[in-house]
């Protein structure tokens, strides 16, 4: 047996145990071993059944996804051999029963669908993530997964990637038992209740695939709105689609073709390379491994609107205790009215139970005063953007907070150790730079002062895990990395539309580019008046954005801004800012889609390159990260930097 694979016998069943950490993903050797336990035990004596489990945290999280880069450069032959050992475990003649802790994933699944049985203890989680990845399951998941557990089901969770629930898996079939106690014994104690039963091949049972045609239809349809631009979750509708329409095998010749054909596409290396780039933010080089990390017990937040709120959230949802304080009762009865239809949505939404959100109102201790502050092992500051106020706010935590306690300001553009100065415990002040809505947004930029000590660094980052966010370091400047490179794309923007290009051009062709919203509709969901009192803050020159403010258009809020929004959401170009810009403009040319794009990821790409040559980025892939997650670029086309390398290679 290879060192990743072990094979033991207990009570005449085979245990094959794969034993490849962190995720006993099936990199090479895995499919290998797992093929040699299950031949080897056709003619083993002592063995009736064959249970298949994973040691440590989880069972199998997927193939090695580190291999498929060496697929598509050619260093290796495009074949795992997986579906190949799969058909093997399926065609065993004595019963294989799969047990599943932690996650069954994407290549996990497949293989635990080839087994003819499958328990699970109840807090195990199964899924076929790859579209995650920009591509689908290609070991016969979209084959397997209908037959199991009906082409609805199959459909959801190859097209859309999320995991779902062991008592799911059990409704629906994929999963035949949940397992109480101990899992193995559970599963040793499965396995020999149906060794006299005949395996019955899953590739064989196709009860479950009548007729589906309106599902694709509709999958289709919201694969299109929810995941656009993306091409993966359309070829894995596909290829569920084939398992109704053709035998088995041609079902996964089917397969292989779709999956080659995301593994190779562009999509695919840029997605892939935000998976590990999602991980590789978390590292800091430079940083010792030993640098001491502080457990956050109680948290403080100052400032109860939109980010203070949001912020407090963040805490209460990973359990730790927090004060939100306010300067006046109306402001403070606002921002907990709001957390509070927050968390009721989510109820009514289904995410989590009312006893949950009862549980998290009750971490929240909203208050007027400093009381309590004495104690928090953190005190964030979220109030309004002005370096003034944020001082004398700093200037009071420094006389309430105890000497270890992490000073964190919510500034998005300004100065850390100006605000920092204001202490007398500079090494102690970090910034957390979250992104609207704070409680939904994952991405915090985490903004190091010249003097900010090792420990409130790897204390941050260990945080924002701890709050499921994704943390990345950055330096201080104005704007930081992502503000400082939105300023540029902005105002590229902008001169776009002082040449010619009217706001919904320029919106609607970075829309569709991928970006979540184009940079005007962007901006008045913001509100104007955000960058107005930054620009006059530091005297920057007037642009059209400015001349819009004095009009008192500061966007949504106002019901006008760039657009005017009739009903609160929806913007409608107006011929009042066409008679602005028309005032304003330097010329009138005509400018195309590939221009804008051009000039607005360009300028994006350029200040990228000046933060990283500056120090303030550390890596090219800290960019891409903040840009994915915190500003809605596509991540198809795996982040600013990525797509400008990719751009000019190609
Ligand atoms: C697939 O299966 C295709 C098939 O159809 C077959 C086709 C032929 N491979 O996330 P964590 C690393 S596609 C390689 O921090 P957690 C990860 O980079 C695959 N490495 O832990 C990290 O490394 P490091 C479908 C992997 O507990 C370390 O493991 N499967 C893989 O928060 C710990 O990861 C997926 O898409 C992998 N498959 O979450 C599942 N997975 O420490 C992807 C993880 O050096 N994985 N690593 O930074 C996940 O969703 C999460 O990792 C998991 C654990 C939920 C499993």
């Amino acid at each position: 047996m290879s060192e990743l694979v072990k094979f033991s016998r207990q009570d005449g069943v085979g245990v094959i145990t794969v034993d490849n950490p962190p995720v006993n993903a099936l990199s090479p050797g895995v499919p290998e071993g797992i093929l040699a336990a299950v031949q080897n035990a056709q003619s083993d004596g002592a063995v009736d059944a064959l249970v298949l489990i994973g040691a440590g945290r989880t069972f199998i999280a997927g193939a090695d996804i580190k291999e498929f880069g060496k697929i598509t450069s050619g260093e290796r032959s495009a074949a795992l051999g997986l579906a190949e050992v799969i058909l093997a475990i399926e065609d065993s003649a004595k019963p294989v029963v799969c047990a599943i802790h932690g996650t069954a994933l994407g290549g996990g699944l497949e293989v635990a669908m080839g087994a003819h049985y499958r328990v699970a203890v109840a807090s195990a989680q199964v899924g076929q993530p790859e579209v995650k990845l920009g591509i689908i399951p290609g070991a016969g998941g979209t084959q397997r997964l209908p037959r199991l557990a009906g082409v609805a089901r199959a459909v959801e969770m190859c097209a859309f990637g999320e995991p779902i629930k062991a008592s799911a898996a059990l409704e629906s079939g994929i999963v035949d038992r949940i397992v109480e106690g101990d899992l193995l014994t559970g599963a040793i104690a499965f396995a020999r209740e149906v060794i006299q039963r005949k395996p019955h091949k899953p590739r064989d049972r196709n009860e479950k695939l009548g007729d589906a045609a309106n599902i694709f239809a509709a999958a289709r349809e919201q694969a299109r709105k929810t995941k656009r631009g993306m091409m993966a979750p359309q070829a894995a509708i596909d290829a569920v689609e084939a398992a109704t329409t053709l035998p088995f095998e041609a079902g996964i010749k089917r397969e292989a073709e779709l999956f080659r054909e995301c593994l190779f596409s562009d999509q695919s290396k840029a997605m892939i390379h935000a998976f590990f780039g999602e991980r590789e933010v978390a590292k800091i080089p430079w940083l010792p491994k030993d640098t001491p990390v502080k457990e956050i017990r109680k948290a403080a937040v100052i400032g109860a609107g939109t980010m203070g709120g949001g912020i407090a959230m963040n805490y209460a949802n990973a359990g730790i205790p927090v004060i939100l304080k306010e300067t006046t009762q109306e402001a403070l009865d606002r921002g907990i009215a709001t957390i509070t239809k927050n968390y009721a949505n989510s109820v009514k939404k289904g995410r989590f139970t009312q006893s949950v959100m009862d549980q998290r109102m009750g971490l929240l201790r909203p208050q007027l005063t400093y009381d309590g502050f004495e104690e928090a092992d953190i005190i964030a500051e979220a109030v309004f953007e002005g370096m003034a106020l944020k001082k004398e706010v700093f200037g009071e935590i420094d006389r309430v907070a105890k000497p270890d306690a992490i000073l964190a300001t919510n500034t998005s553009t300004l100065n850390i150790d100006e605000i920092a100065s204001t202490t007398s415990r500079p090494q102690m002040v970090i910034g957390h730079h979250y992104f609207s809505p704070a409680n939904v947004m994952r991405l915090i930029e985490i903004v190091r002062g010249k003097e900010t000590s090792a420990e409130v660094i790897a204390t941050s980052m260990a945080l924002a895990k701890k709050l499921n966010k994704i943390g990345v370091l950055v330096g201080n400047c104005r704007g930081f990395v992502g503000n400082r490179m939105l300023h540029v794309y902005l105002r590229e923007s902008e001169s776009l539309v002082e040449e010619g290009a009217s706001p919904a051009a320029v919106d609607r062709a970075l829309y569709d580019f991928g970006m979540a919203m184009g940079p005007f509709a962007m901006s008045d969901l913001a509100g104007l008046d955000v960058g107005w009192r930054i620009r006059k803050e530091h005297k920057y020159p007037p642009t059209i954005a400015d001349a819009l403010c004095e009009m008192g258009r500061y966007g949504q809020k106002t019901g006008a801004g760039w657009y005017r929004y009739q009903d609160g959401r929806t913007p409608t170009p107006d011929p009042e800012v066409d008679a602005l810009i028309e005032k304003l403009r330097k010329q009138r040319r005509i400018i195309t889609d590939e221009e804008i794009v051009e000039r607005t990821i360009g300028a994006l790409i350029q200040e990228g390159a000046k933060t990283l040559d500056e120090g303030i980025a550390m890596r090219a892939v800290d960019i891409d990260i903040i840009y994915i997650h915190g500003y809605g670029f596509p991540v198809y086309r795996g982040g600013p930097m990525w797509y400008g390398k990719a751009t000019i290679q190609s």
